[in-house]
C-alpha cells in the first residue's frame, strides 16, 4: 500500500512538474535545420543571439547593437525649401500627382535612405559522431531567459545552455555530457560580413574583426570584434588556424564577447578590440553556475514583475508549433499568456538601459540586406515596439527609445529650418543608428513629416505613468520643439480655412480621387497628432510653470485645426475630403491614431466618432500584416470589443502562411508582417493589455474588454496605469471582478470603472464618481465636434454598463476592493 501511494504521489509530482515545465517556454521536438524563424532568440539589449538547436553542427547566429552599415551621415535635401510653396499650391489646386513628382526630387533624400542594421555572423559548433540522437528537446525559457537543446546518443545524454548574461554582457554556452569524456566538438565561425577576418589567436581564441559595409553612398565605418573562448572540464583544448577544437571533454563553457567602435551617433572613436577583451575578461574567471544564477536574478527583476494567468488546458502540453497549429480550433488560453509573456521577454531582451532601441526585428538579423534594413520606420513600427513598456511594468526599457528622441530632437534641428524653414525639430518616415531625419523611399512614403511628432509623445506617456517631474522638465524642451516645428510649418487652408499641415500624406495611403498619390493637406492622422503635441507642450508648460505666451499661441492655433470628419459611409474619414473607399483594406489606418494610442475617441466622450471609428475598422477588415493586426487588438479592446480583439488575436496566433492575407506567427512565435517583423509581437502584447485594463481616458477601467474565452477566470498582477498606480492584482470570476488591489505611488484621486459593483475589502461602500477626474495625470482634452456627412448613418453605441467610483488615494497606499 505505502508503495503505491508513493508511486501515485510521484506520478502526480511529475505530472505537476511536466505541467510547469511547459508553462512558460517554448519548446519542440525538433531541431532548427536551416529555417531562422525556427531558431530561438536569446539576448541582453546589446547582443543577440538566434539558437537554432542543430545536433550535428551547432548553429548560434549573433548580432551586436550597434553593427550598422554606414557612418554618421545627414540626408536632408535642400531643395525642399524653394519649392514649397509651388508644391502647396498643387495640392490645393488637387494636382497630387505632379506635387508627388516635384517632391521626389526636392524632398526624397539624394543621399542614404537609411542604413541597414546588421549581423555579426555565426559561431558553429560542429559534433563528432552525433547523428543517432534519441529523445530531442530543446526549448527557450522566458522565465529564466534560457535557450536548452537535449538529445541523447547511445545512452550519454547531451545539454545545451545558451544565455545572453545581463550583468556580463556576453553570450554564454554550456555544454555538459551525462558520461565523461563524451564531449568532442569543433568551433568555429562564418559570416555574411564582407569585410570580415577570422582566426584564431596563441592564446586559443577565436576571433571575428571586420568593418561593416559601404551602403548608398556612405562608407561602412564601424568596426567590430568578436572574440571566443572555451573553457574546458577534463579533455583538450587545441586550435587550428580558424577553430577551436575540442575533445573528450566532460563539459565545456563557451564565453562570447562582441564589441564595436560606436560611441554614439556621431563619434565611432571607440576601441572595439579593448572593449570585447574588457568583457571578455570579466565573465571568462566566472564558473557557469555563478554567470547563470547572476543572470536570471538580473533578468527577473523585469520579467516577474507581470503574471498573468488566464487558466491551462491540456492543449497546452503540446509543443509550441503545434499548439500554434491548432490553436484555432483547441481551446489553449495559455498559448496567449505565452504569447503575451514573449512579448515582454523581447522587449527586455532587445532594450536595455543604454542600449539602441529595438528595430523593426528588435536586435534579432541574419541578413546583409534585411527587409525594410532592420531599421526604424516611425509612421507606426517603432512607436508600436513601445506601447507595452510602460504598462506592463517595463518603464526602464522605454530609456533607449527616450535617449533616440533625444538625438532626433538635435538633428532634426537642422531638417526643419534647412527643409521646411521652421524652427523646432521633426523627422520624416524612417530613421537609423545615424540619427537621419530627412525623407526616404520616394515621397509617397517618405514625405511624411511627423515621425517627430509622434515620437515625442512617448516622452510625454513617461511622465504620466512615472509622474517624474524632474524628468519632465528635462525633455520639455524636445517637446517644446516638437510644438515649434508645427506652430511655424502649419498654413491655413485656402478652401476649408483650418490651420493644416502641407504637404503632408496619411502614412502609405492614398485615394483613387486623388489620383492615387498619398500628397494632401490637412490629413486626419496628422490633426490629430499635432493637436497631441500641442497638448502635451501646454500641458508640461503649465506643470513646469513656464513659457505662457507659447502656450497662449499654441491654444489658439490649436483652436484652428481641422476638426474630424465623418463622411458618407458612416466611416472616420481619413483625409479632410470624403473619398475613403469602403473596400480599401489597406494595413494603415493611420486616422484612428485618435483612438488608440492617443485618446481623442471616446466611447463615453466622443461618441458619435466612436461609432465613425468602429465603421472603419469593420470596413477595413480584420485580416492583414502581423502588425496591422496587432494594431487592431488594441482598437477592438478601446472599443471594449473583447472578443473581436481576441477574434484578432486568433488570426495573429496562426502558422504564418494560414492567413491568405498575411500576419500569423513563425513557429519561434516570431510576428509574421510576413517577413518577421517584431512590432506585431509588441503590439499584441499591448492590445492583451488594454483588453484588461486601460487608463487612457479619463479613468482606470479594469476589464473592459474581456472575450467570452477568457470570463470564466483569471488574474493579472503587476501592471501599471497612468497616474503612478500599479494595479497589483485583478482577480476575476464569471466575467466579475472579484478582487482588485491597486496601489497608489503619487496619491491623488483614482477614479475606477469596473464592470460589476464592488467595495472596499473591509466593507466600506464607495463613492460614484462624479464631474471630471480631478486627478491630472488622467486629464482629457476637450476636441472639437466632427463635421457629419449628411449621407453618413451613425448608430451611437449601445454601452455595457460600468461602475464608476472615485477613490481618494494617499501616496505610497495599497488599496483593496472586492465585488459587492
Ligand atoms: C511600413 C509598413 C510596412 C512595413 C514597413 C516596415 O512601411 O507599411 O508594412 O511594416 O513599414
Amino acid at each position: 500500500m505505502k508503495n503505491v501511494l508513493f508511486v501515485a504521489l510521484l506520478f502526480l509530482i511529475t505530472d505537476c512538474f511536466s505541467q510547469k515545465q511547459h508553462d512558460l517556454k517554448l519548446w519542440y521536438n525538433k531541431p532548427s535545420g536551416d529555417v531562422w524563424e525556427n531558431a530561438l532568440p536569446v539576448g541582453n539589449g546589446f547582443l543577440g543571439a538566434m539558437v537554432y538547436g542543430n545536433v550535428d553542427t551547432e548553429t548560434i547566429q549573433l548580432n551586436e547593437y550597434t553593427v550598422w552599415s554606414g557612418s554618421p551621415n545627414r540626408n536632408d535635401n535642400p531643395l525642399a525649401l524653394d519649392s514649397l510653396a509651388e508644391i502647396r499650391k498643387l495640392i490645393f489646386e488637387g494636382k497630387q500627382k505632379e506635387a508627388e513628382q516635384i517632391a521626389n526630387r526636392v524632398i526624397i533624400s539624394k543621399k542614404s535612405q537609411g542604413q541597414m542594421y546588421e549581423p555579426v555572423g555565426e559561431l558553429h559548433l560542429a559534433f563528432e559522431g552525433q547523428s543517432n540522437y534519441t529523445d530531442y528537446y530543446r526549448e527557450l525559457d522566458i522565465e529564466k531567459a534560457v535557450a536548452k537543446t537535449s538529445y541523447k546518443v547511445g545512452n550519454v545524454t547531451y545539454t545545451r545552455q545558451v544565455l545572453a548574461s545581463f550583468p556580463d554582457r556576453i553570450i554564454v554556452v554550456r555544454l555538459t555530457a551525462s558520461k565523461p569524456g563524451s564531449l568532442s566538438f569543433n568551433a568555429f565561425y562564418s559570416t555574411p560580413q564582407p569585410n570580415a577576418e577570422m582566426k584564431t589567436t596563441s592564446s586559443k581564441e577565436l576571433t571575428i574583426a571586420g568593418t561593416t559595409i559601404d551602403h548608398e553612398g556612405i562608407k561602412g565605418m564601424v568596426r567590430f570584434k568578436g572574440i571566443t573562448r572555451i573553457k574546458t572540464e577534463g579533455g583538450s583544448l587545441s586550435v587550428t588556424d580558424t577553430s577551436l577544437l575540442v575533445k573528450g571533454a566532460n563539459a565545456a563553457t563557451i564565453y562570447i564577447s562582441i564589441a564595436t567602435n560606436f560611441n554614439n551617433y556621431q563619434d565611432l572613436s571607440g576601441n572595439q578590440n579593448e572593449r570585447a577583451a574588457t568583457y571578455l575578461n570579466k565573465a571568462y574567471p566566472k564558473n557557469f553556475a555563478d554567470i547563470l544564477r547572476a543572470h536570471i536574478s538580473a533578468y527577473q527583476k523585469y520579467f516577474n514583475r507581470v503574471k498573468l494567468d488566464l487558466g491551462t488546458t491540456d492543449a497546452s502540453r503540446l509543443p509550441t508549433d503545434e499548439r500554434l497549429k491548432n490553436f484555432d480550433t483547441a481551446d489553449d488560453p495559455q498559448l496567449v499568456t505565452l504569447y503575451y509573456q514573449f512579448g515582454r521577454y523581447l522587449l527586455i531582451s532587445s532594450s536595455q538601459p543604454g542600449g539602441q532601441p529595438a528595430t523593426l526585428q528588435g536586435i534579432w538579423n541574419n541578413k546583409m540586406y534585411p527587409p525594410w534594413d532592420s531599421k526604424y520606420t516611425i509612421n507606426i513600427n517603432t512607436e508600436m515596439n513601445y506601447w507595452p513598456a510602460e504598462k506592463t511594468n517595463l518603464s526602464e526599457m522605454t530609456k533607449p527609445l527616450i535617449k533616440m528622441v533625444k538625438e532626433l530632437s538635435v538633428a532634426g534641428k537642422k531638417t526643419a529650418k534647412d527643409m521646411y524653414g521652421a524652427g523646432g525639430w521633426m523627422a520624416h518616415h524612417n530613421t537609423d543608428i545615424w540619427r537621419i531625419t530627412g525623407g526616404v523611399d520616394g515621397a509617397f512614403w517618405g514625405l511624411w513629416p511627423n515621425g517627430g511628432g509622434w515620437l515625442s509623445q512617448h516622452l510625454w506617456e513617461h511622465y504620466l505613468y512615472s509622474g517624474d517631474k524632474k524628468f519632465l522638465a528635462s525633455v520639455y524642451p524636445i517637446l517644446k520643439d516638437a510644438a515649434k516645428f508645427y506652430d511655424d510649418y502649419l498654413i491655413e487652408h485656402p478652401k476649408y480655412h483650418w490651420l493644416v499641415i502641407c504637404p503632408d500624406e496619411s502614412p502609405e495611403n492614398a485615394p483613387a480621387a486623388h489620383q492615387h498619390s498619398s500628397l494632401d493637406a490637412g490629413v486626419t492622422m496628422t490633426n490629430q497628432i499635432v493637436f497631441d503635441v500641442f497638448t502635451t507642450a501646454i500641458d508640461a508648460a503649465k506643470i513646469l510653470d513656464k513659457d505662457k505666451a507659447f502656450a497662449d499661441t499654441l491654444k489658439q492655433k490649436r483652436s484652428r485645426l481641422a476638426p474630424m470628419h465623418i463622411g458618407q459611409y458612416g466611416q472616420l474619414q481619413e483625409w479632410l475630403d470624403d473619398v475613403d473607399d469602403p473596400n480599401d483594406h489597406h494595413r494603415h489606418i493611420s486616422h484612428l491614431y485618435g483612438l488608440f494610442p492617443s485618446n481623442q475617441i471616446s466611447p463615453y466622450r466622443t461618441p458619435k466618432l466612436y461609432s465613425a471609428a468602429k465603421n472603419t475598422l469593420i470596413q477595413r477588415g480584420d485580416v492583414s500584416t502581423g502588425w496591422s493586426m496587432a494594431w487592431k487588438v488594441n482598437w477592438w479592446a478601446k472599443m471594449l470589443d473583447g472578443n473581436h480583439a481576441y477574434k484578432l488575436i486568433q488570426n495573429q496566433l496562426r502558422p504564418v502562411g494560414a492567413n491568405q492575407e498575411g500576419g500569423g506567427s513563425y513557429n519561434n512565435l516570431f510576428d509574421a508582417h510576413p517577413p518577421f517583423q517584431i512590432d506585431g509581437n509588441f503590439g499584441c502584447t499591448s492590445g492583451i493589455t488594454e483588453m484588461l485594463m486601460q487608463s487612457e481616458d479619463g479613468d482606470l477601467n479594469l476589464l473592459p474588454a474581456l472575450p467570452d474565452a477568457w470570463k470564466a477566470k483569471g488574474s493579472i498582477s503587476g501592471l501599471r496605469a497612468r497616474g503612478g498606480f500599479e494595479v497589483i492584482k485583478i482577480v476575476w470570476k464569471d466575467g466579475q471582478i472579484i478582487q482588485a488591489v491597486i496601489k497608489s505611488t503619487l496619491g491623488g484621486n483614482l477614479r475606477l470603472r469596473v464592470p460589476n459593483e464592488m467595495k472596499m475589502s473591509n466593507g466600506a461602500g464607495l463613492k460614484k464618481a462624479s464631474g471630471d477626474n480631478p486627478n491630472v495625470f488622467y486629464q482629457t482634452e476637450k476636441i472639437a465636434e466632427p463635421i457629419i456627412s449628411e449621407k453618413a448613418k451613425i448608430t451611437l453605441p449601445d454601452l455595457k454598463q460600468t461602475f464608476v467610483y472615485d477613490i481618494p488615494t494617499q501616496k505610497g497606499k495599497t488599496y483593496t476592493l472586492v465585488l459587492k
